[in-house]
Formats: C-alpha cells, structure tokens, sequence
C-alpha cells in the first residue's frame, strides 16, 4: 500500500513581487524544475469571477466604488496562499499578501479609496499577520522600467488592463521601490533579492540560477 503523502503546514517560502508586467509568473514557471516546490500563481482567475462577476474588470472600470471590494477579496485569496498546507517542503508564490499593501498605499495616495476603508483592511491585515501562520523567508524583486512593463502590459492586451496608464505603473513601481529597493515604506517580512526584470526571456535563466543558489543558502 503506498503510505500517505506528507503535507508541510510550515513550508519556507518565496515570494516573487513586481510591478504589473514584471515578468513575475514566467520567474514563477522555472520553478517547475525545482525539485520539492509548489508553485502558487496568483488568483487572478477568481478575481474575474465571483459568481459571474468580474472583479477586476470593476476596479478598472469604477475604482471609487469597487476599490475597496477588490482589495478586501484579493486579500482575502492571497490569506489562503499563505496558509495552504503545500506537499513540498518550499512554497513559491506569485506576491503575497505583503505586495496587496503597495496597491493599498496607492490608493491611499491617490484618494481612490475612503480613510474608513483603509483603516478597516489594515485592520484586518493586521489582524492576519497576527493570528493566522504566515511565511515569508525570501522576497525576489523583479525590478522593472515602468515604461517596458507597459509595453509588456500592452503587448499581452489583457482586457480588463485598456485603461491602465503608465502613469500608474509608475505609482505602483514607485511603492515596490520604496519597499523593497529603497526600503523605506513597510517593514520588510524577509530578505530582498533584487532582480533585473527589464532583461530577456533568455537573461533571466542566469537569474533565475542565481535565485535558486539564494534560495538553498538561506534555507540551510
Ligand atoms: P506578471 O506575471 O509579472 O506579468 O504579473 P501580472 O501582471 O499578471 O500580475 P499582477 O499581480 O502584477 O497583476 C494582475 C492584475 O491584478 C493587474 O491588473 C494588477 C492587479 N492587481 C494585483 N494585485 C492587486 C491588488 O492587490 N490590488 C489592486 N488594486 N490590483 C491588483
């Protein structure tokens, strides 16, 4: 009889973070050939349909009403990432519930969103980091130019991301930045890998080969 498959509630985890565009789920895919990861990608298939709404769609097409609501429900996704048992003992993940914070502090900025709403996701973020068995041991930033992600952004065509501006990669580039570059916005949940997210599809294998050395050192 095969005996029963382990499952690991404390997996060391991955979280691959970037500007919209940055390349983050083909970083995510070599990990396909890392023997005892699970690869987690982003939920944004159930952001589309909740019961036969499109989320996403709404947080382009009306932020002031829908803002809020995307927020609190990509949070809520990301909350089941985290604490999903995995049956590998390395987790990778496409961002996390730490990046959902960069769009939140955009918001802020930007007064898409009112003060009682942010007080209440904070809350409740707060309120996960403490109760709930959230992992980070490495963060990988695929840095980016805002201006190639939004070439990447376009040439991919995404339908819900037409009224996406560079404008706004730019915002977003810029919160990753003061996190995880310049280190200045949220404290930091595990160490910072930086890499170059503007180069090829081929420069990224040595990149990734990099990462996977960095991955073996802090584990041990
Ligand atoms: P990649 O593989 O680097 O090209 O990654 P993307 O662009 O497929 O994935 P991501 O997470 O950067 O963005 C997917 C879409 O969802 C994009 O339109 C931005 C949006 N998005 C993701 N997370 C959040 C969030 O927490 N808040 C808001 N407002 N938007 C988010």
């Amino acid at each position: 009889m095969a005996s029963p498959r382990k499952f690991y509630n404390n997996p060391f985890t991955i979280c691959i973070e970037g500007n919209i565009g940055s390349g983050k789920t083909t970083f995510l895919n070599h990990f396909q050939n890392f023997n005892n990861a699970t690869i987690l990608q982003e939920p944004v298939d159930l952001w589309r349909n909740v019961t036969g709404v499109n989320l996403l769609d709404l947080l382009y097409k009306d932020p002031v009403n829908y803002a809020f609501l995307f927020q609190s429900y990509a949070q809520l996704t990301r909350l089941k990432l985290h604490t999903l048992s995995t049956p590998s003992p390395y987790k990778v993940m496409e961002r996390s519930i730490f990046s959902a914070r960069c769009f939140l502090e955009n918001m802020k900025r930007t007064n898409m969103i009112r003060d009682v709403e942010v007080v209440v996701l904070e809350k409740w973020y707060d309120w996960c980091l403490e109760n709930t068995n959230i992992r980070a041991d490495l963060i990988v930033y695929l840095r980016t130019t805002p201006e190639v992600v939004y070439q990447r952004m376009q040439a991919r065509a995404r339908k819900e991301e037409d009224s996406v501006s560079l404008e706004y990669l730019r915002q977003i580039h810029e919160i990753h930045d003061d996190w995880l570059y310049r280190k200045t916005l949220f404290s930091l949940p595990a160490p910072v890998m930086i890499v170059d997210g503007d180069k090829s599809l081929e420069e990224m294998v040595p990149q990734f080969e990099k990462c996977k050395d960095r991955i073996l050192k802090e584990k041990t």
